[in-house]
């Protein structure tokens, strides 16, 4: 018996669960169904990163105390896995106790090895990331984080370091002798190259903060958020009996923004750590990034899917194995790939409906008759073996962790059965009163189809059992120990029958089709580049909005209210400037307020109120270049906040975009 060990990343609670987040878990979930099948004793896990001062930040904004973040966000993390069909054995939380003492106990394994001394910091981090970065990686000008664009923060304190700058030759060793530890194998040389280039030691305490785990004999100092967040994977098996069973992993999937993560410093901590190559884990599996209208599907960016709304939309009965196969299928796995609504319901009606179930539809007539012992001529002969060879080359590739390919395979399969059916018309059998062919042709389908509904169920696990029970048979069940993989088409007993159901994949009528649609095509205003403007121009800080003679590339819903016509002097009445924020911070108890501080070409940069507090994040304005309008009379905001200017910036529905500016253009220079 064989084991398999698979986690997802945990993933941080300042978001909800979206369509990027379930991907990864679909992905896990399925190579856990599909080793399960295969008759591995199969091990998945999940969980959710609660510490670090991108938490605690948010829940500072939020104001609540990290640990009621944290239990709430959690908890819709573990209840969403259940409701997209994710089947996970744990869910470790790093806030919980046994996270706590496990990742201690990590720490004190490398401590004791001499790989962890104290030391101080200084450099340049980035709290998206929680990752530090040099200069040379980070974006010019403005060392901005090649992920959020948002500048990365200078930290300089007191902290714990870890030797990595030791590890280098053993990992480089390491990856040597196990060249598919990364995959896919690109992502392997970049690994290798990075780490070629020299590590540095890595800072791995924090003291400006404290919701972290306080580290072993000096609390004044939590851990930093990836070394207590990559322990999870260990720390989640702490009873010895899981330990000696599942440890180490067989396979971490992860989004290709977190690889050097989990292919870098992980397995230096535990080689720091005392274990051998052997235990270290099998495999970091890196996938790309689902985009939705060519974006990063994101909290920062606004423009995530629910999959559980999707799923609802798409179909009440099947709509979550839909969104899994969908996302499985059009996801080339280790590429990025675009969400598109027009995909789903179009793989709904062909893929799904017309193709699969339809071959199910094509035996019901059928349904109630006594099925009998095979009686194959070369045609069904013909059927057969194209299962038998879509189930080959879908085991090969879930082997290879590509479930795009294997349902690629399947479907070809798929294809060939419905390809048989047109050729061999059982209807028309019937209608000749040849029951011996519509016997053994109505056998071979269900035989074909039975085989069809193990090789979808790791993927679409309500499908096969909806369709089984129509074949008159009981859900997949995998048992330890048996391979129940249909390499050879199964046999039915002699006498079963099929059960006339109702269609798994019934057609979408054209407004409900029309509807979906509507619910899942972003808004283009949200999804498209900062600078395009798609209403005139809103004042931010709530003062009269200022007409702009800007032409909209997208149509806005409602025809912007017409203002009186002003003069040319008026106009130029208007001091609007090109300026620079280079100080931006949130207001206590003031939600949507941001103060900045502008530089406009004066001697001194201006105080800004602005109210973009939901729109943005401080990091995310914090070096932008924006239109300001300079002559408008102060405003007093309360608590000795008064805003010596405004942003420019334009709305459109709930999406809020400040109007950028050129580059090119220094501080002060005017906009007419
Ligand atoms: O990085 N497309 O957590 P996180 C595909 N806590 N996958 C996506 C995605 C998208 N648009 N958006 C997110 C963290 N993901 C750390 C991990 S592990 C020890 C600590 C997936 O909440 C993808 O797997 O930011 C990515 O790596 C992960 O979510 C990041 O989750």
């Amino acid at each position: 018996m064989s084991t398999y060990y698979v986690t997802t990343p945990i993933y941080y609670i300042n978001d909800v669960p979206h369509l990027g987040s379930a991907y990864t878990t679909v992905v896990c979930d399925v190579l856990k169904r599909y080793r399960a099948l295969r008759g591995d004793d199969a091990f998945f896990l999940t969980g959710t990163d609660e510490h670090g001062l991108k938490i605690q930040r948010a829940a500072e904004e939020r104001g609540i105390a990290p640990k009621a973040l944290a239990d709430d966000v959690s908890r819709v993390f573990e209840e969403t896995w259940p409701k997209l069909g994710c089947e996970p054995n744990d869910f470790i939380r790093t806030s919980s106790e046994r996270h706590k003492r496990g990742v201690q106990e990590l720490w004190r394994r490398i401590a004791a090895n001499g790989d962890i001394y104290l030391g101080h910091y200084e450099g340049l981090y980035c709290v998206g990331c929680e990752g530090y970065y040099t200069e040379k990686e980070l974006e010019q000008p403005g060392n901005r984080c090649p992920i959020h664009k948002a500048p990365a923060e200078v930290v300089k304190e007191e902290s714990y370091f870890f030797r990595l700058a030791s590890y280098g030759e053993r990992l480089l060793k390491f990856y040597e002798d196990h060249p598919s530890f990364v995959e896919p194998e690109g992502r392997m040389n970049e690994v290798k190259s990075f780490v070629t280039a020299g590590l540095q030691d890595l800072s791995v305490s924090r003291t400006t903060f404290d919701w972290g785990v306080p580290v072993p004999g000096d609390p004044k100092h939590v851990m930093y958020v990836w070394f207590d967040a990559l322990s999870n994977y260990w720390t989640a098996l702490q009873d010895p009996e899981s330990q000696a069973k599942y440890w180490p992993a067989s396979v971490h999937v992860v989004g290709k923004d977190i690889l050097r993560f989990h292919a870098i410093y992980w397995p230096a901590f535990l080689m720091a750590a005392g274990f051998s190559d052997d235990e270290l884990p099998r495999k970091v599996l890196a996938h790309g990034f689902l985009t939705y209208g060519g974006h990063k599907m994101s909290k920062s960016l606004r423009n995530t899917v629910s999959p559980v709304a999707l799923a609802e939309a798409v179909s009440p009965t099947v709509g979550v194995d839909v969104v899994r196969y969908c996302l499985m299928r059009s996801i080339s796995f280790g590429q990025d790939g675009d969400f598109s609504i027009d995909d789903v319901l179009g793989r709904y009606g062909t893929d799904l409906g017309n193709t699969f179930g339809n071959l199910l539809h094509r035996i019901h007539p059928f349904a109630g008759e006594t099925l009998a012992v095979a009686n194959d001529g070369p045609l069904e002969t013909g059927l057969r073996e194209a299962a038998k060879n879509a189930a080959r080359a879908a085991a090969e590739a879930f082997d290879a962790s590509s479930p795009t390919r294997a349902l690629e395979a399947i479907w070809v399969g798929l294809m060939a059965a419905n390809a048989y059916v047109d050729k061999v018309a059982p209807w028309a059998l019937r209608k000749q009163g040849d029951e011996t062919r519509v016997s053994a042709v109505v056998t071979a389908m269900a035989e074909v189809l039975e085989a069809y509904t193990v090789m979808v169920a790791p993927v679409m696990p309500k499908v096969a059992a909806l369709m089984r029970e129509q074949l008159g048979l009981a859900a997949v069940a995998p048992v330890v120990g048996r391979d129940a993989w249909p390499f050879e088409v199964p046999t039915r007993r002699e006498g079963s029958r099929l059960i006339k159901g109702e269609p798994v994949f019934p057609r979408h009528d054209k407004d409900v089709a029309a509807a979906i649609k509507q619910q899942f095509t972003p808004p283009k205003a949200e999804i498209t580049p900062v600078t395009m403007v798609t209403e005139k121009p809103t004042a931010v800080a709530g003062a009269p909005a200022l007409g702009a003679p800007t032409a909209p590339e997208t149509k806005p819903e409602t025809a912007p209210e017409t203002k009186p016509e002003i003069t040319y002097e008026d106009f130029a009445a208007i001091d609007l400037r090109v300026g620079v924020v280079v100080q931006a911070e949130r207001i206590p108890r003031k939600d949507r307020l941001l103060s900045l501080k502008v530089d406009v070409g004066e001697a001194e940069p201006r105080s800004i109120i602005a109210g973009i507090a939901l729109a943005y994040a401080p990091e995310e304005v914090l070096g932008k270049r924006i239109a300001v309008l300079c002559n408008l009379a102060p405003r007093d905001f309360g608590k000795g906040l008064i805003s010596h200017g405004m942003l420019m910036a334009a709305s459109h529905g709930t999406v809020l975009k400040l109007v950028a500016v050129p580059d090119e253009l220094p501080p002060g220079s005017p906009i007419k």
